[in-house]
């Protein structure tokens, strides 16, 4: 089983390419986000508990992400690989996806990093904010994630780069180039 984490910012274009990677290898595209905005809009328990936390930019505990990607793997034992795309998120998430892994003989296998300037990452947050009206993509909204991007994700660059797993990918350019050179590091 391969299991890619696709890492990057807020906007840097993971849920873009995490789509047309599952697609092209045939594995699972697991977004925390979209799993999250699909509690939310169903307005089930979960949702109604992380809806304000998501629309301040805030992160979802731990615990609830750490369950909710445990279920995720169980109901697809059968899959070949996976893509995640917004998990993990932050240091303790990291270790807990290593601990869950393991207990199933798996492991990561490749971390790959899409790299974006910050203007051109608010550009396009604000874009798809103008195209979708997503709550959390408003000018204010947007810097907290980036700060919340800042202070607890980005200093799992250097978890992996300890594991030896890490490759960066630059992720200004067109989605179709972005897309050749993802695929190119990945060897399953
Ligand atoms: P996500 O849904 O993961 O939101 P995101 O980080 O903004 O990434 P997204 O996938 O949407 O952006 P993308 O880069 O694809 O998370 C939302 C919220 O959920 C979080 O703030 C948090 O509250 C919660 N959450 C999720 N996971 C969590 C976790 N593990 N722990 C705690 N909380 C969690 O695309 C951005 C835009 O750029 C798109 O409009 C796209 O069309 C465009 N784009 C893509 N590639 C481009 C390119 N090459 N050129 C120009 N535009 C491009």
């Amino acid at each position: 089983m391969f299991n890619l984490i696709l890492f990057g910012p807020p906007g840097a274009g993971k849920g873009t390419q995490a789509v047309k990677i599952a697609k092209t290898f045939g594995w699972e595209h697991i977004s925390t986000g979209d799993i999250l905005r699909a509690e939310v809009s169903q307005g089930t328990p979960l949702g109604l508990k992380v809806q304000s936390i998501m629309q301040e930019g805030h992160l979802v505990s731990d615990e609830l992400l750490v369950a909710i990607m445990e279920s995720v793997f169980l109901n697809n034992r059968a899959a070949e690989g996976f893509v995640l795309d917004g998990f993990p998120r932050t240091l303790n998430q990291a270790q807990e996806l290593d601990k869950m892994l393991l207990k199933h003989g798996q492991k990561v296998s490749l971390v790959l990093a899409l790299v974006v300037n910050e203007e051109e990452l608010v550009k396009r947050l604000l874009k798809r904010a103008q195209e979708h009206g997503r709550d959390d993509d408003t000018e204010e909204v947007i810097k907290n994630r980036l700060v919340q991007y800042h202070q607890h994700t980005k200093p799992l660059i250097d978890y992996y780069i300890e594991k030896n797993i890490y490759q960066e990918v630059y992720g200004v350019g067109s989605i179709e180039d972005i897309f050749n050179q993802l695929c190119a590091s990945i060897k399953p």
